[in-house]
């Protein structure tokens, strides 16, 4: 689906505006300082274009943002969103795959809506999303407790809320949603029970850990992959969370019983040796939450910057930090 697929897009996004926890917003620096983009280039060959900066977004972002539809920092969270849907639309446009580095996962409803926009007009297709997460994200304003953003992108995305005003996601359009059925959920152990009546009215594909558990992760992703089709471009949203915190404690909201990092990893092949990834986002890696001092914040970081669903170790013969390859 991509004309250019050695070339990436790279959106670093440092905004944590869709939850109440600082520090989400330094994990692109820390992910980039940590070696990165240069194993994408150097070592898998990637062309990369954009961000070696990272936003922040400080001219989007109100002084005054009172709360909305339950909602917090709405307009802040709306217009950085939208902004991002335009990096990410301009990257996926030019036929480059595109990966967005977090942020919260509120900057989903940017990197979604821009990449559904993007695909729908350069190859004619609805996209697939791959959600991986140990929480499903898919309150409404009015389902959540917290009133976090980043606990309802995929409500937004899917249309099942909606708001007409410009400031409060408004400008979603059409061509920015994603169908309900070509949604996968991996990795959710942490579902609100809001969320779990949205899930199963709306018929959402979702594998659990007691799905992953009772099959495989190898069984799971030949049913996600299953269920999306062959033949669709897909978005992978990865919120680092979906790891077990004993190998990514650092983010806001961990929940125990998670992938393992082996796990995680083999989601991201899987998904890379379909040949249809078109757009991947990174999400919830906060440095500055480390319970066990600041090993956990290197771990993390460490987890984050292996998840690279680049490349397919075919030989099984590399060890994660050089498991390597090269673009399609
Ligand atoms: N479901 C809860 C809420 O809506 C917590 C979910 C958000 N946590 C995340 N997202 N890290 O994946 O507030
Ligand atoms: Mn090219
Ligand atoms: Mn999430
Ligand atoms: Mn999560």
């Amino acid at each position: 689906f991509l004309s250019h697929p050695e070339e990436l897009g790279i959106v670093a996004v440092g905004f944590s505006g869709g939850q109440c926890k600082p520090g989400v917003d330094a994990a692109p620096s820390a992910l980039i300082e940590s070696g990165l983009l240069t194993q994408l280039r150097e070592e898998l060959g990637y062309k990369l274009y954009g961000d070696d900066q990272v936003h922040l977004y400080t001219d989007l972002v109100p002084k005054d943002d009172p709360p909305h539809r339950n909602m917090k920092n709405p307009r802040a969270v709306s217009s950085v969103t939208r902004r991002i849907a335009d990096q990410v639309y301009s990257h996926a446009k030019e036929g480059r795959l595109v990966l967005t580095l977090g942020g919260d996962h509120s900057i989903a409803i940017g990197t979604i809506g821009g990449t559904a926009k993007a695909i729908r007009e350069t190859v004619g297709q609805d996209i697939a999303v791959i959600w991986v997460d140990a929480h499903a994200d898919i309150n409404t304003p009015e389902t959540s407790g917290s009133g976090n953003i980043h606990g309802m992108p995929v409500s937004f995305l899917t249309g099942l809320a909606r708001e007409d005003n410009e400031d409060f996601f408004g400008w979603l359009k059409p061509e920015n949603r994603i169908s309900v059925k070509k949604l996968v959920y991996i990795g959710l152990r942490d579902v609100d029970a809001g969320e779990k009546r949205i899930l199963r009215e709306n018929g959402i594909k979702a594998f659990s850990m007691f799905d992953i558990d009772r099959h495989g992760i190898g069984r799971v992703m030949e049913m996600a992959l299953g269920h999306i089709g062959t033949d669709t471009p897909i978005h992978l949203s990865f919120d680092v969370d979906a790891l077990d915190p004993m190998w990514a404690p650092s983010t806001g909201t961990p929940v125990r019983g998670g992938l393992t990092l082996r796990e995680g990893d083999y989601i991201c092949e899987c998904v890379h040796e379909t040949g249809s990834l078109v757009a991947v986002d990174l999400v919830e890696v906060n440095p500055s939450l480390a319970p066990e001092s600041d090993i956990g914040a290197h771990e993390t970081v460490r987890a984050g910057c292996s998840l690279r669903p680049f490349s397919v170790d075919r030989e099984h013969t590399h060890t994660i930090s050089s498991v390597c390859g090269s673009p399609q």
